[in-house]
C-alpha cells in the first residue's frame, strides 16, 4: 500500500496560452517526478463562465470560477499560480497572499517597479508565515541552460567577457495581426522588452550568476495601429473602432554592463520574421565559451579554449543524459524535451521547495530585480542616457 502524500490545492486565475501549459505542468509533474506533496487542479478561474468551464473541462481541473477572489476564500486551495495579463499580477498575488495563500506569478513579475516593490514587500512578510512565492521564468529549467549555469560556476569559461542575447520571434510582423493584451501598455506594461526581453534578462543573470549594473537602450515600435479583434474588450481602442493605437514596444534593444565586468547585448523583438521563438545565448569568457538557441533547446555548444586551436572550436553537447538536470524524470538519451518541460520542472522545484519549506527560485525578488533593469531599459530610451539599476 503506498503512502497516502499531502496533496496541495492549486487554483489558477487565467486560462489562455499560460493556463494551457500551466495546466499540463500540474497535470504531469508528479506523475513523472517524486514529490513531496501531491497537486490537486481544484479550480480555473477566468471571466467567461461558459470558456472557462470548457477550459476546467479539457485541461483537467475539478472546478471553474470567475471571480479570482472566490479562489482565494477556498480552504482547498493552497496555492494561487496567476497566469493573467500584468496588469492584475499585483492585486492578485498580494490578495492571495494575505489570505495565507503560497503564490506562482508568470513573467514579468509587474508592469511597473512599484508594482513589483509592493509584492516582493508582501512576499517577504508571507515568507515569515512559510507562505512560498515564485516568478515563472521557465527558460531556467531548460536542462541544457541549467548546464550552462553549472559549466560557468565550475569556471569552465574562466572570466566572463561577452554575454550575448537575443529573444526573437515573428509573430507580429505582419501589421494586419490584430490587437491583443500584448500590444496595450496598460495591460502588458510593455511590449517585446517586457513580454521577451525579461526571459532573456533572467535567463543571462541566471547562467552568469551575475547581476546587470547599467544598460543603454532603444525602443522602437514599427506598426503603430493595428485592427481591432472582436473579443478585444478593455483594449486601449475606442470601442467600435475597427483600429486601435499600439502602445508598447515592437523590439528593444539595450547594451548592458554586468557587475562582474563582462558586457552584454541584448535584443528582443516579435518582427524577426523567419525565427519563431529564438532565445539565443552566447557567452564569451577567458577559458572557453557557451552558445545556446531554444528552437534547438536539447543542446549546448561549448568550445573549450584551453584546448589547442588544432583541437578547438564548438562542440555539440545533447543534453539529455539522465545525470542532466530534470531529465531522468523522462525518456532516454537522446529522446528530447520541449517547451512544455520547463513548465514541469517549474512545478517539480516549486513543489520540492514547499515540502522542504524553502524559498523556491526565482523568488519575487529576483522579479522585482528584472522589474528593475525593464524600467531602466525604457528610461535610457526615453532619455537616451545610461541607467543604472538600483540594488
Ligand atoms: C509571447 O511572446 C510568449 O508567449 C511569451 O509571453 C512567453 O513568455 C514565451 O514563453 C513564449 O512567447
Amino acid at each position: 500500500m503506498t503512502e497516502q502524500k499531502a496533496t496541495l490545492g492549486v487554483g489558477m486565475i487565467g486560462y489562455a496560452f499560460m493556463g494551457a501549459v500551466h495546466s499540463h505542468a500540474w497535470r504531469s509533474a508528479h506523475r513523472f517526478f517524486d514529490l513531496p506533496l501531491t497537486p490537486r487542479m481544484q479550480v480555473v478561474c477566468g471571466r467567461d463562465a461558459t470558456r472557462v468551464a470548457e477550459a476546467a473541462t479539457r485541461f483537467g481541473w475539478e472546478d471553474s470560477a470567475t471571480d479570482w477572489r472566490d479562489v482565494i476564500a477556498r480552504d482547498d486551495v493552497d496555492l494561487v499560480d496567476v497566469c493573467t495579463p500584468g496588469d492584475t499580477h499585483a492585486e492578485i498575488a498580494i490578495a492571495a497572499l494575505e489570505a495565507g495563500k503560497h503564490v506562482l506569478c508568470e513573467k514579468p513579475l509587474a508592469n511597473s517597479v512599484a508594482e513589483a516593490e509592493r509584492m516582493a514587500a508582501a512576499a517577504a512578510v508571507a515568507a515569515e508565515r512559510g507562505v512560498r512565492t515564485m516568478v515563472g521564468f521557465t527558460y531556467r529549467r531548460v536542462p541544457a541552460i541549467a548546464l550552462a549555469r553549472k559549466l560557468v560556476a565550475d569556471g569552465r569559461l574562466g572570466e566572463l567577457h561577452h554575454v550575448r542575447a537575443q529573444y526573437l520571434q515573428d509573430w507580429l510582423a505582419d501589421p494586419e495581426a490584430p490587437l491583443s493584451w500584448r500590444l496595450d501598455k496598460s495591460k502588458a506594461g510593455s511590449g517585446a522588452l517586457g513580454d521577451i526581453g525579461a526571459h532573456v534578462i533572467d535567463l543571462t543573470q541566471h547562467i552568469t550568476g551575475d547581476r546587470i549594473q547599467e544598460v543603454s537602450g532603444m525602443l522602437e515600435t514599427f506598426v503603430k495601429e493595428r485592427p481591432v479583434a472582436e473579443d478585444s474588450s478593455g483594449l486601449s481602442a475606442t470601442a467600435g473602432a475597427d483600429r486601435g493605437p499600439v502602445t508598447v514596444d515592437d523590439t528593444a534593444l539595450f547594451l548592458a554592463r554586468f557587475a562582474g565586468g563582462a558586457v552584454g547585448s541584448f535584443e528582443a523583438t516579435r518582427f524577426a520574421t523567419g525565427r519563431k521563438n529564438a532565445i539565443r545565448i552566447e557567452i564569451n569568457g577567458s577559458k572557453g565559451s557557451l552558445a545556446f538557441d531554444f528552437e534547438d533547446m536539447n543542446v549546448l555548444h561549448f568550445h573549450d579554449a584551453t584546448l589547442p586551436d588544432t583541437e578547438g572550436g564548438f562542440r555539440r553537447i545533447v543534453v539529455t543524459e539522465p545525470e542532466h538536470p530534470w531529465v531522468g524524470g523522462w525518456w532516454p538519451p537522446g529522446h528530447g524535451l520541449g517547451y512544455e518541460h520547463g513548465f514541469t520542472h517549474q512545478v517539480v522545484d516549486l513543489v520540492q521547495a514547499l515540502g522542504a519549506g524553502t524559498d523556491p527560485a526565482p523568488t519575487f525578488a529576483d522579479g522585482l530585480q528584472v522589474q528593475r533593469v525593464l524600467a531602466a531599459v525604457e528610461t535610457s530610451s526615453d532619455t537616451r542616457t545610461w541607467q543604472e539599476i538600483p540594488v
